[in-house]
């Protein structure tokens, strides 16, 4: 399939040297590569990048996500999950038991993971997520804590009235060993301003990463597309992303998620650069692969893109499915099709039938050594 003659043909003959030759592409190469209807040549040069890194290996983790409140002071319009107060209907808020409670391995097997996340409540302080750290790692002292997005950690100094820095300081005090890739969404101010207007920019979400990153806790990053971006504020997010991670080298994964659209307040045009097909997804991770050179992985997730096209991602550069999850509401909220949870054995069937061999994984992508059957 990788032949040169024919991305000569199709234009790609320079981009299709660089990948060979392990060389950077330019933005202008990624607008060529978007530019490309022929979504299997892309496909074939994503595996070509994602096999000599990870061979026929496919990563999952047994994890469990906690959202613990769905209460936020931003209001993203395109957000289905978010309340604007505790007494609204539908709003939660947990409480540190609530938590401990939830990660109770049901069949005795601890989770290798937490991932937890919620709203920008205005009023949950700090020290909340203190003593909710500390005790999770009393309690599970084998799981790992992966939590609070860049713009969480933003929210909590504003709240608290100290810096950033100070906030990733206090919470890898107590146990905070990676963080989470969401709020990112995209840099591009124009748009940002118009889906996310209160949330952390652009600078600021960048300059968190950094400082966990300096602080030696790894982050994931994420890309929110298909809604109101174009083609070039992609490769502008994807460029910024590989720049910071040319300084730090902190990201271990990045996830394109897929714009849901149910119960959103967001109002799409109807033509739009770059449509919400299954295609522009697959073509979106695979160019995100090309692009993200630096970036170690790419995330499948298989909630917001549903099982079956997280499996062909696979094939165009993909090479994580994320993980058992248990629940998920941000992505159902939204109206994403996916059950809830997937076990260990569905997760390997589902990376073997796509012709790749699993491997569990901890939040650092080390491999795990299975110590029974979840
Ligand atoms: O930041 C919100 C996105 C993110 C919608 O780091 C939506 O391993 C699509 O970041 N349609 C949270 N997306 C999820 C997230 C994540 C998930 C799994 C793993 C990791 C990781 C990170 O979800 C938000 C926002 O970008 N989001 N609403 C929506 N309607
Ligand atoms: Fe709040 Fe996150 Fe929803 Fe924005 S996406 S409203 S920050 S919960």
């Amino acid at each position: 399939m990788l032949d040169a003659g024919y991305y000569a043909r199709l234009g790609l003959g320079s981009i299709f040297e660089k990948v060979m030759n392990g060389e950077r592409l330019s933005i202008e190469d990624g607008r060529e590569l978007f530019a490309c209807e022929d979504i299997n040549a892309l496909g074939a040069l994503a595996h070509h990048a994602r096999t000599r890194m990870h061979g026929d290996s496919t990563y999952y983790v047994l994890n469990r996500h906690v959202n613990y409140t769905n209460v936020c002071v931003n209001a993203c319009l395109f957000c289905a999950y978010q309340k604007e107060k505790d007494e609204q209907e539908g709003a939660f808020r947990l409480s540190i038991d609530d938590i401990i409670t939830k990660l109770d391995p049901k069949d005795g097997l601890p989770y290798d993971e937490v991932h937890i996340v919620g709203g920008c409540h205005p009023k949950l302080p700090l020290s909340f997520f203190e003593e909710a750290i500390a005790r999770i790692k009393a309690t599970y002292p084998e799981t790992i804590v992966k939590a609070f997005t860049a713009v969480e950690i933003a929210h909590f100094a504003k709240l608290e009235n100290i810096s950033t820095l100070e906030v990733l300081e206090r919470l890898k005090a107590v146990g905070l060993e990676a963080m989470p890739g969401g709020g990112a969404e995209i840099f591009a101010p124009e748009v940002r301003e118009k889906i996310c207007p209160r949330k952390a920019t652009a600078d600021e979400w960048l300059r968190v990463a950094r400082e966990a990153h300096t602080l030696g806790i790894t982050s994931n990053c994420t890309m929110l597309f298909g809604h109101l971006e174009s083609i070039d504020d992609r490769l502008d997010h994807l460029d910024r992303l590989r720049k910071l991670q040319d300084e730090t080298a902190g990201f271990s994964c990045f996830i394109p998620l897929p714009f849901l659209t149910e119960n959103s307040m967001l109002e799409l045009p109807e033509e739009r650069e770059g449509k919400h097909t299954g295609l522009d997804k697959l073509r979106t991770i695979a160019i995100s692969r090309l692009m993200l050179d630096n970036i170690p992985h790419i995330k499948a997730y298989w909630v917001m893109l549903g099982v079956k096209l997280a499996q062909v991602a696979l094939h165009f550069g993909a090479d994580d499915m994320d993980g058992t999850i248990v629940e998920e509401k941000i992505g159902h909220d939204a109206g994403a099709q996916s059950d809830q949870a997937m076990t260990i054995p569905q997760l390997e069937e589902m990376i073997v039938r796509s012709g790749f061999n699993p491997v569990r994984r901890n939040s650092f992508f080390k491999p795990v050594n299975a110590k029974q059957e979840a």
